[in-house]
């Protein structure tokens, strides 16, 4: 990028003035034919049923008007000079744009009154709209939901990320199995994005480093004889809520530079050139689709470095175009927060941004790296901790790898100080491991350089510093913070459950929408039957929505009436969605056994994806439907009982679950999921949760209080304890229930034409070193199933809870965590952005 672009630029008349377009149901509904007609070509002769055109419509008179207030955000924040945050994340879990735009513009009314002067359902261009799938699960919706808060805020916060060709991968079911299917959303256009090759970037690869001198006659490095590819920035936009602001989540795609081209075109290789290009393209070409490290997949460190190197060019060009080149004031007004360590390459880039590129010396370009880098880690899991076989780093970026061996030899020599001769320590503590094929340690280089090292969640973060990342700890007890994860009430309330929106709003206003903290008010109400009814019809109305979408996916009738126990959450043994289909085994055999007195029938749902690569997760989900498949045909179960999988889950399909959940299923084993954060969508939509003392479920049940919460099973402590002389075929003897869900498992009841399916399964339940302690947990989560069944029987406490976990949710606003975020690590000043006038 250079600086002619922003020369002509600023010497051109503004062409960016414009009167502010019109907000009313006339001013849309013109712009709506407008678009329509004269630009997208359609005639009178169109099908109206097929909604894709009037989709594409709708969302640029959305667009526009999202534009005006986008570009008053840049301007405010350009005119105020103030201090910014790059939310650097290899995903950004966005799900649908439109109703989100809507409804954070205020035109959610207005807009619905235009399309039904013109006769168009406003729910039935919405579905038109492909999810962008941009991530994995959890870290990446935290992402989104970081954004949405940021920008109803008013913090100068921008995200960083990749625009995947490929997202998510669609899961389909076959025969019980998951079948993956690319997902190429990007194939009908995605009218949310703004290419702006203006800002493009040059990324290096391979070749090698080399020394020279400067102008001073000082020694400076160079990176040369690289293969560049060129990143062009796409960006989206990310608006507050009703006020104004419009903030930025800039994606980058990979292409082939020009002269790649020419130079192998002009060899005469023409088909090697456009090769070539491929080769580049790869790049951003898919998301990886595991949510617990997969090591050493080259293709994902050249990821992780393409989007790390391409931000830090675009955040250091503005700068020193605006700065006139003075780096003094860089760390005062900048920081990087690090989705955990998958863009931690960030860390020695920058580096080499400021000693190659700038001229800095290693102490002053140390000063600013360890100063604007902030990192949150957000896995327990050591095995997830990513690493880089430092031969691969040496092909493919021989300067970084140089890089970080300096930063490793200074930050040794400081751990030697502190312990003299503690060689153990060095070793345990190296940002390198060494071995057969010694491993650079991310997360470890993301903590050396970083002023601040977070958790996810109370628990999570202590366990961090008494297990993970102890000695680091005792270093610098300073750096490590705590930011509980939250959810935007946003989406998460005011846009998927507008029923129980507008209840809440009638009873205690609207202020909830931007301050969670005043769902409280709603505790005195929980008790008054006037309410409670209400409530008790908005839940069931969204059941009835959530049982037609599972009849239409799954082909299986859930009964409104019947508890909705729901279990959602991409698939994984820590997560035990096996503890879940056991339970489900059991309630079958009891209604087998004719104990059904007293009984509440439950409808269960399970859905989530599988690693493509991870076997015991797909045997999972191939066991749950087959317990579906004999469960809902067996005629002695009838309304009982109803178990489906929900296929393909994903954003825009919890929109429609949340809701409808009476029963969340929260049920890791303790001390392992880092916090979680679809707990609190559910408790935010009045779902009641069984669940350990496990990641944020600790501070749902500390908000909501243990009489509304279902507890169970071991804490971490016990687990941990529990590893050293776990007997689970002991357990299974001495525990009538899971003896005969066991017999039923290896019977092969549920395989009755696939023998020995499940065997890998019943092993690993039986299995002492079974790392998730299936077995130790079932029958106290069984017992508090059982205590949730007579609970539900009685409706009227029921609804009482329900509405006391709602009441309680004000914690898990992003609001708050956005906030604190910014108090403890960034320190950003809120900037209002330009009125539209
Ligand atoms: C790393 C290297 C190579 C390929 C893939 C990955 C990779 C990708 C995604 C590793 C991990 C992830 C995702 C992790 C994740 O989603 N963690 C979840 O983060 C949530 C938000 O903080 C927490 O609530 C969950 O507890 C945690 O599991």
């Amino acid at each position: 990028m250079d600086k002619e672009n922003f020369k002509s630029e600023t010497a051109c008349p503004d062409l960016t003035n414009l009167p502010p377009l019109g907000m009313e149901p006339a001013d849309l509904e013109r712009h709506f034919r407008h678009y329509y007609t004269n630009y997208l070509g359609r005639d009178r002769n169109c099908c109206s049923t097929h909604y894709h055109y009037a989709y594409d419509a709708l969302a640029l008179v959305v667009r526009d008007r999202l534009m005006e207030r986008w570009k008053n955000t840049r301007y405010a924040y350009e005119e105020s000079d103030c201090k910014r945050t790059y939310y650097l994340s290899l995903e950004f879990l966005m799900g649908r744009t439109l109703g989100n735009a809507v409804l954070n513009l205020g035109l959610d009314e207005k807009l619905t009154q235009a399309l039904n002067s013109i006769c168009l359902e406003y729910e039935d261009l919405e579905g038109v709209e492909p999810d962008a799938g941009l991530g994995n699960g959890g870290l990446g919706r935290l992402a989104a939901c970081f954004l949405d808060s940021c920008a109803t805020l008013q913090l100068p916060v921008q995200g960083y990320g990749i625009r995947y060709e490929y997202g998510m991968f669609r899961q389909h079911i076959v025969n019980g199995y998951q079948v993956e299917e690319p997902d190429h959303w990007l194939r009908i256009g995605n009218i949310w994005e703004i290419k702006r090759p203006e800002y493009s970037q040059r990324i290096k690869f391979c070749g090698y480093s080399e020394a020279t001198s400067d102008v001073a006659g000082r020694t400076r490095m160079r990176w040369v004889n690289t293969r560049d590819v060129l990143a062009v920035p796409y960006d989206v936009p990310i608006p507050g809520y009703r006020n104004g602001t419009v903030n930025t989540l800039r994606l980058w795609k990979a292409e082939a530079t020009e002269e790649f081209d020419l130079e192998e075109f002009n060899s005469g290789d023409y088909t090697g050139s456009v090769a070539s290009k491929n080769e580049a393209e790869k790049i951003t070409m898919v998301l990886y689709p595991n949510d617990s490290s997969e090591n050493g997949k080259e293709l994902r460190l050249q990821q992780q470095y393409f989007l790390a190197s391409a931000s830090l060019q675009d955040v250091l060009n503005r700068w020193l175009i605006t700065e006139q080149a003075d780096l003094s004031r860089f760390a005062e007004k900048n920081c990087f927060q690090l989705n955990d360590t998958h863009p931690s390459c960030a860390v020695p880039e920058l580096m080499r941004l400021l000693m190659d590129d700038q001229g800095l010396s290693w102490d002053e370009a140390w000063d600013i790296t360890r100063s604007t880098m902030a990192y949150t880690n957000h896995t327990l899991l050591p095995e997830a901790l990513e690493r880089w076989p430092v031969r691969m780093f040496q092909r493919l970026l021989p300067r970084l790898l140089e890089i970080i061996y300096e930063i490793n030899a200074r930050f040794l020599k400081q751990v030697a100080e502190r312990w003299p001769g503690d060689m153990q320590r060095q070793r345990r503590m190296s940002l390198i491991e060494e071995g057969p094929e010694p491993q650079v340690r991310m997360a470890f280089l993301a903590i050396v350089a970083s002023f601040s090292v977070n958790g996810v969640a109370e628990l999570h973060s202590k366990l961090l510093r008494e297990g993970l990342f102890h000695d680091f700890y005792e270093l610098w007890p300073e750096k490590f913070n705590n930011k509980t994860n939250g959810v935007t009430q946003r989406r998460w309330l005011a846009y998927s459950n507008p029923e129980l929106s507008d209840l809440i709003s009638e009873k205690i206003g609207s202020g909830w929408v931007t301050d969670l903290a005043q769902l409280s008010r709603l505790r005195p109400l929980a008790d008054d039957p006037a309410v409670q009814q209400r409530w008790q019809q908005v839940k069931y109305n969204n059941k009835v929505r959530l049982a037609e979408m599972v009849a239409a996916d799954c082909g299986v009738k859930f009964s409104p009436d019947a508890m909705f126990d729901v279990q959602v959450k991409r698939i994984h043994e820590y997560k035990r969605q096996l503890l879940n289909i056991l339970h489900v085994i059991h309630l079958y055999d009891r209604i087998k056994r004719g104990d059904t007195h007293n009984w509440t029938p439950r409808c269960v749902l399970i859905g989530g994806k599988a690693a493509p690569g991870y076997a015991m997760a797909k045997q999972i989900i191939k066991l749950i439907n087959n317990v579906a498949t004999v469960v809902n045909n067996d005629p002695a179960v009838g309304s009982l009982l109803k178990v489906a999988f929900i296929p393909n889950y994903r954003v825009s399909a919890m929109e429609v679950i949340c809701p409808g959940a009476d029963l969340s299923e929260q049920i890791s084993t303790a001390g392992k999921e880092a916090s979680g954060t679809g707990n609190m969508k559910f408790m935010l939509n009045g779902a009641l949760t069984v669940g350990t003392l496990d990641g944020a479920n600790i501070e749902i049940r500390e908000e909501v209080g243990e009489d509304n919460f279902f507890l169970f099973g071991l804490t971490a402590e016990e687990a941990e304890e529990r590893r050293k002389d776990y007997d689970p075929l002991a357990i299974i003897a001495g525990d009538e229930n899971l003896q005969r869900v066991m017999q039923l498992l290896q019977s092969g009841h549920f395989s009755q034409f696939e023998a020995g399916i499940f065997d890998s399964i019943l092993q690993a339940i039986q299995n002492p070193h079974d790392p998730w302690l299936v077995a130790a947990d079932f029958s106290d989560y069984v017992a508090a199933q059982q205590r949730v069944a007579q609970a539900y029987r009685d409706q009227t406490g029921w609804t009482r809870m329900s509405i006391l976990n709602t009441a309680s949710a004000g914690k898990f606003s992003t609001d708050r965590t956005m906030e604190e975020y910014n108090a403890k690590i960034w320190n950003l000043s809120k900037i209002p952005a330009f009125p539209v006038e």
